[in-house]
């Protein structure tokens, strides 16, 4: 039985452009700290080999910092690496992949062509290979044979899976059927997905290891797989520190924006929002006539509680369409000019005119316009 850690898209270095200049190095340093959790994890629970599938770095520009904690975390295993770089790190633009810096446990693939390296203390061998750019037009499956080997034969590969138009190393599953691989260990996707099995392959993605935009909601992690003769097993282990998490919060019930900072005081306190955790709200909900939610505020108030915070507002002026359907007066008229788009199905028409009728309404009641 062997134990093998699958993660990749790490995103080393990000640029992280939503957040301030102190953000973005508290952010740099949290993801650093996921990569050395995950390397101790590996180290205190007995895994017998690391695949790392491509996007172990963002950026051709890796920081020394970052090149520090690469190293040192490697260097604390005693199991082998096997790395194959990917879109955003290709072996080419990365120094650290080839100057000699890396500890010896580690394995880079440094071609585009398909490369097999035995581990034979392990009865293991792993097939992969390495975007020299920032992108690779051909399935690097496409002609290679598996050599035949006594053991389990794998493959990491940085690749959009049967997306043949694709930029990004195209292998379809139907290729890695034929190459006869126990597990596949994929990059590049980063949403989670359970794994396939394409004829007696099992075939995963390892998703992202932590957050980095609201594209990337739930907790991030890495997944731990056992292979025990043509039994595999996948475990999916959370290691994420960032959470990006997008919510509707109905103000209805706020009558003006004291209450609604009440509201808001509330919604967070009620929920189980971790540290590290970023925001997008929308406010949703039909509000008075004379109350708008003082976004300023509302942007304020939720930044001082989260690591980062975007709020909108897409409530509705609350109308009271029976009582203007019989007046016929000058609010009357207007109602019924605007009621095609008040009843469209389309929410932002709705919005639109609903928002259009009220600032008429004011008006004609020589009302603020607020
Ligand atoms: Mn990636």
């Amino acid at each position: 039985m062997i134990k093998i850690f699958h993660t990749g898209d790490l995103h080393l270095d990000s640029a992280f452009h939503r957040f301030s200049y102190s953000e973005r190095k508290a952010a740099r340093e949290r993801q650093r700290a996921v990569f050395a959790k995950m390397m101790r994890y590996v180290a205190d629970n007995g895994f017998d080999m690391v695949l790392i599938c491509g996007d172990l770095f963002d950026t051709k520009n890796v920081t020394p910092e970052t090149e520090e904690c690469v190293i040192k975390a490697l260097s604390s295993l005693d199991c082998p690496v096997v790395i194959s770089p990917g879109n955003h790190d290709p072996y080419s633009g990365i120094s650290l992949y080839s100057d000699g810096r890396l500890p010896e446990n580690v394995c880079v693939f440094n071609s585009p062509e398909m490369q097999v390296v035995e581990f034979d203390e392990l009865g293991v061998q792993v097939c992969g290979y390495a975007f020299m750019s920032d992108s690779y037009r051909a399935c690097p499956l496409e002609g290679f044979e598996t050599p035949s080997f006594d053991g389990i034969s794998l493959l990491c590969a940085h690749t959009a899976l049967d997306a043949p138009m694709s930029l990004y190393a195209p292998i379809l599953g139907s290729d890695i059927e034929k190459c006869g691989f126990t597990y596949a260990a994929l990059g590049h996707i980063h949403k989670l997905s359970e794994p396939l099995t394409l004829g007696k392959c099992t075939v995963a993605y390892c998703g992202f290891p932590d957050s980095r935009g609201f594209d990337e909601e739930g907790v991030g992690g890495a997944l731990a797989v056992t292979i025990d003769g043509d039994k595999v097993s996948v475990e999916k282990i959370p290691f994420g520190e960032t959470r990006y998490i997008s919510d509707t919060l109905d103000i209805s019930p706020s009558a003006n924006n004291t209450a609604l900072v009440g509201q808001i005081e509330e919604y967070v306190a009620s929920r189980d929002f971790g540290e590290n955790t970023a925001l997008r709200l929308t406010l949703v909900g039909e509000t008075d006539f004379s109350f708008s939610p003082d976004m300023t505020m509302v942007r304020n108030l939720l930044s001082q509680k989260f690591m980062y915070a975007e709020a909108e507002d897409k409530t509705l002026p609350r109308i009271d369409t029976a009582a203007l359907e019989s007046d016929y007066t000058l609010r009357g008229e207007v109602y019924r000019i605007l009621r095609p788009r008040l009843e469209s199905s389309d929410i932002e028409q709705r919005r639109i005119a609903a928002g259009a009728l009220r600032t008429a309404l004011l008006a004609i009641d020589g009302r603020e316009i607020i």
